[in-house]
């Protein structure tokens, strides 16, 4: 069977989807294209040749060529389309956050609820990049002893436009919340932020670079630069402090080049090629789970709205608060 898939919202990161679902996906066809912005429709969907163009998800599935989709609008108005979606009864990637807070991710929880098995995976795509995979079997395997402390840096070039204070935490930070814990095999207590000196080259309404701080409740402490004018390029690394040993991740690979006394190394200036692998095997292992009836292989909504919890949190502590992250019952349906 090859698998339909409707991509909803082509900004850059749906036009990285509908590319790859197209290009290096087995098993997947990009049947439709949901966009209100037709010039944008229009160029995206010439990529993907056989793609009909939708402005409403609404229209997409009354068309009967859908048999899943990817989620890439604006956080903002993720439920606006996992609500149809989840209501059709299809398998879902919604790219992160699940939705822009937590008690709208609990409602598509709720929802979820009345199919028979959960139906949407969350593209927290950094769960399938190699080097977090083998620092998660490191600290699983315990062979450097216990996870003591974790120290990683997620620096970004610039910030765009549409880009605000709260994004720190909802759109970049979100990532840390999600994949640290799941290396570290622990939730998250509390968070507190704080502010470094200013950069002058930060936009003006933005207060950065910050230290976000939280405690698993394993008692590993974490600690995250986020900075959005690095300038030099994309940069995101981790270091793990075991008991015996320290493991870093993240380092731009391929040829270190020396020359005229000093040495280089190319670095990412963006996500999509710094995480293209794991956006690819992300996306694959997604279609495998669907054409073999899992219909997720990956994190879910639960882990969505756990980490919506972290992100509340988040928010609370730019504002000077150390802050707990509520951990509720996690129902049987997600276990
Ligand atoms: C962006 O939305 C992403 O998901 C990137 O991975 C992250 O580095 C960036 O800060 C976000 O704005």
């Amino acid at each position: 069977m090859t698998v339909g898939v409707a991509v909803v919202g082509v900004g850059p990161m749906g036009a990285d989807h509908v590319r790859r679902l197209h290009e290096r996906t087995n098993g997947a066809l990009v049947s439709a294209i949901v966009e209100p912005d037709p010039a944008r429709a229009a160029a995206v969907a010439a990529t993907a040749p056989g793609s009909a163009v939708f402005t409403g998800i609404e229209q997409a599935l009354a068309a009967g060529i859908v048999d899943a989709v990817v989620v890439a609008t604006a956080g903002q108005h993720h439920s606006a389309v996992l609500m149809p979606a989840l209501e059709a009864g299809l398998p879902i990637l919604c790219e992160k956050p699940l939705t822009q807070d937590s008690s709208s991710s609990w409602q598509i929880l709720e929802r979820e609820q009345q199919l028979d098995r959960p139906h949407i995976q969350v593209g927290f795509m950094r769960r399938f990049d190699a080097e977090y995979r083998q620092l998660r079997q490191i600290v699983m395997a315990g062979e450097l002893g216990e996870l003591l402390m974790i120290h990683a840096a997620h620096r970004n070039p610039a910030a765009p436009d549409w880009y605000t204070q709260d994004r720190l935490i909802n759109d970049s930070v979100v990532h840390e919340f999600d994949v640290l814990p799941w290396i570290a095999d622990s939730s998250i207590g509390d968070v507190e932020v704080r502010y470094g000196r200013p950069n002058a080259h930060s936009p003006r309404e933005l207060r950065e670079p910050i230290l976000v701080l939280f405690q698993l409740e394993s008692g590993v402490l974490v600690d995250v630069e986020m900075n959005v004018s690095a300038d030099f390029g994309y940069q995101v690394t981790t270091e793990a402090v075991f008991e015996r040993g320290v493991v870093r991740i993240g380092d731009p690979a391929g040829a270190q080049v020396w020359r005229a006394g000093a040495s280089r190394r190319r670095e990412h200036v963006d996500y999509t090629t710094r995480f293209r692998d794991a956006y690819d095997d992300q996306v694959q292992s997604w279609i495998d789970a669907v054409r073999s009836g899992a219909l997720v292989n990956g994190p879910n909504a639960w882990d969505g709205y756990r980490v919506a919890l972290a992100c509340e949190a988040g928010l609370a502590a730019m504002n000077g608060m150390r802050s707990q992250v509520r951990s509720p019952q996690r129902p049987a349906f997600y276990s």
